[in-house]
């Protein structure tokens, strides 16, 4: 397998690259000086990309390879791929799913308490001394308040069983509801499900993609105060992060799209990834096939 040409457009993870390059010949797009006459003189030979979810494929990228046959990406989201077209070229995908549930449950939760409790508030407040000197503003008590989830996949269910852990209600919505959920609220619309959640006190947190929330929006309405305040690891227009919400440190915690950054977890999606492509060359059946 040592002569298939793996392309890599960007640096991922040092141990996905390392494993990758024990079986393949990787192909390093971000070190070529000229991007364009780096694909038309490997176009021939490249079969595979990794990607992750925040590059996923590109339209241009799509077209650049023709002997192209399978992408395998380091997510579960497959947001950025167009799955119709590579079906219709017979470009297999492949993902990442199971192996980071848990990671990025914990993530929704933790962004909750730490929002709730103000927990890098508190950390500012100890480590400048502020504690010997005046009253740290109080926070909110997150046990046994209700919690919206809109979307009651893997991760959704994940995240609804740790809060039912906390005692809160738990309401969400999701295409059709789910008869396995019949103890939590079904509501038919988002909106219907914001309806029923905490109000102008509430606090919206996002493990999913910064495209699924309105981020103007959003900033908006924590600004005026009609959203008591946020927890984000997504961002529509990553690593750039809109400065009123960096402004906002009383009230939104931020963090790096890091809802399955563990080593463990992160191990898990690299292996599923390369487990992928091996399974592809051998000509067996895909471990996680999206197409
Ligand atoms: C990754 C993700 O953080 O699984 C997804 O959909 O967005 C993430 O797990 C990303 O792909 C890391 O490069």
């Amino acid at each position: 397998m040592e002569s298939i040409a793996v392309l890599m457009t960007k640096p991922i993870y040092s141990y996905l690259q390392a494993e990758l390059e024990k079986r393949f010949k990787v192909l390093k797009l971000w070190e070529a000086q000229d991007g364009s006459r780096f694909l038309e003189d490997h176009n021939q030979i490249i079969r595979a990309v990794v990607s992750d979810g925040g590059t996923g494929l590109s339209p241009e990228l799509m077209a650049a390879l023709p002997k192209l046959e399978i992408v395998s990406s380091f997510s579960v989201g497959m947001d950025k791929i167009d799955l119709g077209k590579c079906k219709e070229k017979g470009i297999r995908v492949s993902n990442t799913p199971d192996v980071l549930t848990d990671d990025v449950a914990d993530l929704a939760i933790g962004l909750t308490l730490a929002v709730l409790r103000k927990l890098p508030a508190s950390d500012r407040y100890v480590r400048s001394g502020m504690w010997k000197k005046g009253e740290f503003k109080l926070g909110t008590k997150f046990s046994g308040k209700s919690v919206g989830i809109v979307g009651l996949g893997r991760i959704g269910q994940a995240i609804a069983t740790r809060a039912e852990g906390f005692g809160c209600k738990i309401s969400y919505h999701s295409r059709t509801p789910k008869p396995e959920s019949s103890n939590y609220t079904y509501y038919p619309s988002v909106v219907d499900l914001a309806a029923h959640s905490d109000g102008p006190r509430g606090v919206l947190v996002n493990i999913a993609r910064g495209a699924t929330v309105d981020e103007p929006e959003l900033v908006s309405a924590l600004v005026e105060g009609r959203l008591g305040g946020a927890g984000l690891d997504v961002f529509e227009n990553e690593p750039n992060v809109p400065e009123q919400l960096i402004e906002l440190d009383e009230k939104v915690v931020l963090a790096p799209h890091a809802g399955s950054g563990t080593e463990e977890t992160r191990k898990g999606m690299a292996d599923l990834v390369v487990g992928n492509l091996v399974a592809h060359f051998e000509g067996k059946e895909l471990l996680t096939p999206v197409v």
